[in-house]
């Protein structure tokens, strides 16, 4: 039926139901969007995706009067495992709205104080791991280092919980068996109807079973422990109460409050290790912005070899907040978000939208529309200087989201990923032993594959 909607409004078709989706969904997606434009249907077999990526578009959808959060089938392939968390609830399930109540304190950026400590700590994990590896010259694994990092700062920040990953010579196994989890939900929805799948559905259960069991552990061990912790996230979900809303006892049920350090878990550190892998590869890609980096960390901390960065400090590294706006720009790690029609409607006066369909915002390319310039390719961090901030929509940029239901964890996310790059930055001169091209693999969220570096300690005449 929805076909027909296609011939009647003349949308561009990209069916792929012959030749599927491809094990990179997003990257093929940006393909057909440069082929059919800034709005094309994807036909997979009985399903299509409406998927959009200009600037006026996106501002429609991004509307909260006409539109909602979407839970698109491959988040429902999350909800599996994260069940009713705040990253894959429904809008009108209750939870979703007392989970929101309960952390958004957590998040406030006055919040991430409390958390600096932890973040400095972790990143002197990295640092440490980073100078063997200056001294021996091996290469280091980028995104397998930011995703250790990423991991162990949401545990000790959010949940007490250390999953010590520098530690271990593969990733824990948390982070192996959810990023089956990810794929399996990533392939999920890319499936041809007939085949035989119950090997990987069974494998996917055992997964998200052990995730389920680490989790108990992490709130056993705060239950064990006696300590309220009421500053970190566990802390405020399990001394949280339903004052005012007649509830009797805490907000949360334990059922929920599982799914969401699961969920935080995941989304507290996937997005940002890659968004720091990014930025770690456009600034061994351009000297000067390297340059403007180093500088900014050395108005900081001068030539100390330990510095104790603040957390004042890390509101005035705005250069280097910039270089990671701008590698979100180019490689937004959470790629595609879903709008969901709130009532029948029509989107750039062309494309009837009926009330419960959603509507794909293909990130990437709304990140490369031409209100980016006449080269939306070059990874320039000037476009996030604050002039050319205030004289751009804010519907251009969205890597975080958009509305009631945006990214939670934006502050936390920059906090700690700007403190760790500007503390590389000082630390060390990054090369490019490989001449590394950039490959990008999906994992749901996007990441540089293979993508390694080589070290050596920074002197006062770099
Ligand atoms: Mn995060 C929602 C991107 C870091 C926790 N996040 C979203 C959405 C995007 C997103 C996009 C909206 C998805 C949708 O509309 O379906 N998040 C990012 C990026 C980074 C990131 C690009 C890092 C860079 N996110 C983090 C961190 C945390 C976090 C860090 C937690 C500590 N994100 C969330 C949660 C939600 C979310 C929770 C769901 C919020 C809600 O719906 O209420």
């Amino acid at each position: 039926e929805t076909g027909e909607r296609a011939a009647e409004v003349s949308l561009p078709v990209a069916d792929l139901t012959a030749s599927g989706i491809s094990t990179t969904p997003i990257q093929q997606a940006m393909d057909l969007a440069r082929i059919h434009g800034p709005a094309f249907l994807r036909k997979f077999g009985e399903r299509e995706t409406l998927f959009v990526s200009s600037l006026d578009l996106v501002t429609e959808a991004a509307d909260e009067t006409r539109f909602a959060k979407g839970v698109s089938v491959v988040l429902e392939g999350v909800r599996e495992f994260a069940g009713d968390g705040l990253f894959t609830a429904y809008n009108d399930e209750p939870n979703w709205a007392r989970a929101h109540e309960v952390l958004m304190p957590a998040f406030a950026l006055g919040s991430m104080r409390t958390y600096h400590p932890a973040m400095l700590k972790v990143a002197r994990r990295v640092m440490a791991s980073w100078d063997r590896k200056t001294a021996d010259g091996t290469p280091v694994e980028v995104a397998d280092d930011m995703t250790r990092m990423t991991l162990d700062t949401i545990g000790l920040a959010g949940f007490g919980f250390d999953f010590e990953s520098f530690s271990r010579d593969t990733p824990h196994p948390f982070v192996e068996s959810m990023v089956r989890c990810l794929e399996w939900s990533m392939k999920k929805f890319a499936r041809k109807p007939g085949a035989d799948h119950s090997a990987a559905d069974a494998a996917f259960r055992a997964d998200a079973d052990y995730l389920a069991s680490v989790v108990d552990e992490v709130i056993a061990a705060r239950t064990a422990s006696g300590e309220r912790g009421e500053d970190d996230l566990l802390g405020l979900m399990l001394a949280a109460t339903g004052e005012g809303d007649g509830r009797q006892g805490p907000v949360l049920d334990l059922a929920n409050i599982r799914n969401q350090v699961i969920t935080f878990l995941i989304a507290g550190h996937e997005t940002t290790s890659g968004a720091l892998s990014f930025a770690l590869y456009h600034l061994l890609k351009d000297p000067l912005a390297l340059r403007m980096v180093q500088r900014e960390a050395d108005e900081l901390w001068g030539d100390e070899a330990d510095p104790d960065p603040s957390f004042e400090d890390i509101g005035k590294l705005a250069f280097t907040r910039q270089v990671l706006n701008e590698a979100l720009r180019l490689w937004p790690t959470a790629a595609v978000f879903s709008r969901q029609a709130r009532t029948d409607t029509v989107l750039g006066g062309r494309y009837p939208v009926r009330a419960g369909e959603l509507v794909a915002v293909l990130t990437p390319m709304l990140h490369r529309d031409p209100v980016w310039g006449d080269n939306p390719e070059l990874f320039d961090p000037s476009r996030f200087g604050p002039e050319a901030e205030a004289a751009r929509s804010p519907h251009a940029y969205k890597p975080f989201g958009t509305g009631e239901r945006a990214c939670i964890g934006r502050q936390f996310a920059l906090h700690e990923a700007t403190m760790l790059l500007a503390l590389l930055v000082h630390r060390y001169r990054l090369i490019d032993h490989a001449d590394y091209r950039l490959r990008i693999k999906e994992t749901l969220t996007l990441k540089p594959e293979g993508f390694t570096l080589t070290l050596a300690a920074r002197t006062p005449a770099d």
